[in-house]
Order: C-alpha cells, then structure tokens, then sequence
C-alpha cells in the first residue's frame, strides 16, 4: 500500500483513520474524499481531498487513475437504524459504493479494505463466542449489504484476483468524529452528555451485550490487515475483531465510578432494542488473531479514562 484513496472519510472512522494513514505512509501517498460539502471542508483541513459521488463509477474511476491510487478504503455506509428507516437507499448506497470500488480495484489493480460489521449476524447466530464461520441470516437491511457485501469481495478475490481484505467491526467507540445512524451510538453518545449535561438517556435496553472497540485498535486492525502475509490468510471477507464486550448498564456502572452524580435512564427505542439484541454478545475473534497478529490493546476500563480526558478537553471542561 503506497497510495491510498480512502472513499467516505468524513465519517466516524475516516476522519481518524487518514492520519493514522498518513503517518504510517506519508501525508502526500493518502487522498482522503467525501460527497458532502461539511465533510471535505473537514477533511480539508489536514488531506488532500476530492469531492465526489462514490456511486458515479467514472468520476470514482478518474480519481484513481489521476493519483495512480494502489489501495481504496471504502467507508460509504449508511448504518444499522438508519438503515432501516431508508432501506431502498441504504441497499443502493451501500452496495454500490462497494460494486463501484470492486471494479475500479479490478480494472486498476487496487487492493481493496471495506469494513463489515458484527450486523452480518442475527438471531439464529450462537450469540456467545460467534465462531468466525457460522449462520449469516441478519434481519436488518444493512446486514444483508454486509453479507452480500463479503460474499462479493470474496467473489472478486477468487474469481478476478482482487486482493479484499476485510474486518467485521463491533461499536467502534472514539472521541473525534461522532459516529450516525448506529445501534452501538450510545457507547459514545453517553460521554458526551455524561460530561455536558450530567444524566444520559440510553435507547438499547440495558442487559443487551454487544462486542465493542476502542478507535485506537480499530485503525491498527486495518493496517495489520491490509500488510498481512497474503499466504496466510485463510479468510479473507471478513474477521471477526473484538477487545470488550459490555451492556448498557455495566459502562454506565464503570463511568458512574468516575462521575459519582451522573443519572441514567431508559427510553427503549424499538428498533435499536431488536437490533441490538439480534447480535452477538461476544465473538470468537481467533482466527484473527491466528491469521494476521490481531492483539488489541484496550479494555473498558481503560478506554473509559481515555474517553472522558478527551472529550473532557474538546468540551473545554477539564
Ligand atoms: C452500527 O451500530 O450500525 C454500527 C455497526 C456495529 O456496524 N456501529
């Protein structure tokens, strides 16, 4: 990987996940780009950016050719709840930003990383340590995209040689960019209204465990991933990662000890509790772990601290 397209990078991940490209492969090697307006004047700030629509394959095309790009980071995705009040869109968005980015990889020898997600699963998925491979029957309309989405990758893999890489995201939890449209949302929604306003109010019911990740092991996972050894990958679209796996009520419990006074509450979003509850509560991440060296680093406890001193900072308040 020397030059580096990364597609959808004014979300969650891509706002943290082309610094920490450009520090691995140099600033000038990573074009970062978005469609709209507010996320390239952000990305602006510190990449070179493009602005375009990852579903018009030629303008997409004509941007690899023009920076001789090697390796594209398709972040285009509209998320689980969101998904389900938009799912036409979401099928449209999701899965041809992805098509496009497959065969602009094929036609221009690119490499290709796009995340997947613990949503790939449902209810019929052992829910307790979900192996690598096992039952896929999601019932949300962006699990379906990312079934379909791995299966397409593997397809493009064995049948026109497309190197696909891939990682089956928990919640990712971070303090840049705000993630949108998720079921995992209140893991971050939480601190930042923990921290403004003393009191949050959870819409996932809480006893419902899910897998979850510290930004900080996400963007290594990507990067290991995509420098892995191609000859011991025994899969390829997609590993299960995970580094903690908690309910509403035991993180609340966790940054109850450091804010004694903070209140919390419930108001179950419907959606968001069927969901939830469709997904693992922990996954089996040893293939991993076994094919490419994933070794996370974070804990609750310790991305916690972490979370409340950086939005502490960005809030101005410690
Ligand atoms: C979501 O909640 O939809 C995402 C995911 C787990 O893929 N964060």
């Amino acid at each position: 990987m020397k030059r580096i397209l990364v597609v959808g990078a004014g979300g969650q991940i891509g706002t943290e996940l082309v610094p920490h490209l450009q520090k691995n492969y140099g600033k000038d090697n990573v074009i970062a780009s978005d469609l709209k307006d507010e996320m390239v004047e952000k990305l602006r700030g510190f990449a070179t950016t493009e602005q375009f629509d990852a579903l018009d394959e030629q303008h997409f095309a004509e941007i690899v050719k023009k920076y001789k790009i090697d390796t594209i980071f398709n972040l285009v995705a509209m998320l689980s709840a969101a998904g389900e009040a938009r799912p036409l869109t979401a099928w449209r968005l999701n899965m041809g930003a992805l098509l496009n980015s497959l065969n602009i990889a094929k036609e221009c020898g690119c490499a290709v990383f796009t995340p997947s997600s613990i949503g790939v699963f449902g209810e019929s998925t052992p829910h307790n340590m979900t192996p690598q491979d096992t039952i896929m029957r999601p019932n949300t309309i962006y699990g379906v995209c990312k079934v379909a989405g791995e299966l397409l990758s593997d397809y493009y893999f064995t049948r026109f040689g497309v190197d696909t890489r891939s990682v089956r995201y928990p919640g990712i939890i971070s303090s840049g960019a705000l993630p949108g449209g998720g079921t995992t949302d209140y893991a971050v929604e939480v601190f930042y209204e923990v921290l403004k306003n003393g009191r949050y109010t959870c819409e996932v019911p809480e006893e419902t465990y899910m897998d979850m990740l510290y930004m900080p092991d996400a963007l290594d996972a990507v990067i290991q991933l995509m420098e892995a050894d191609p000859a011991k990958l025994i899969h390829r679209n997609s590993f299960n990662i995970t580094s903690m796996s908690f309910n509403p009520r035991e993180l609340f419990a966790s940054i109850a000890k450091r804010i004694p006074n903070a209140v919390f509450d419930y108001n179950i979003d419907l959606v968001k509790a069927a969901i939830s509850a469709s997904w693992p509560n922990k996954m089996d991440d040893s293939c991993a772990r076994a094919e490419w060296g994933w070794n996370p680093k974070w804990d609750m406890e310790a991305m916690i601290d972490d979370m409340l001193a950086a939005i502490g900072k960005k809030l101005g308040i410690s």
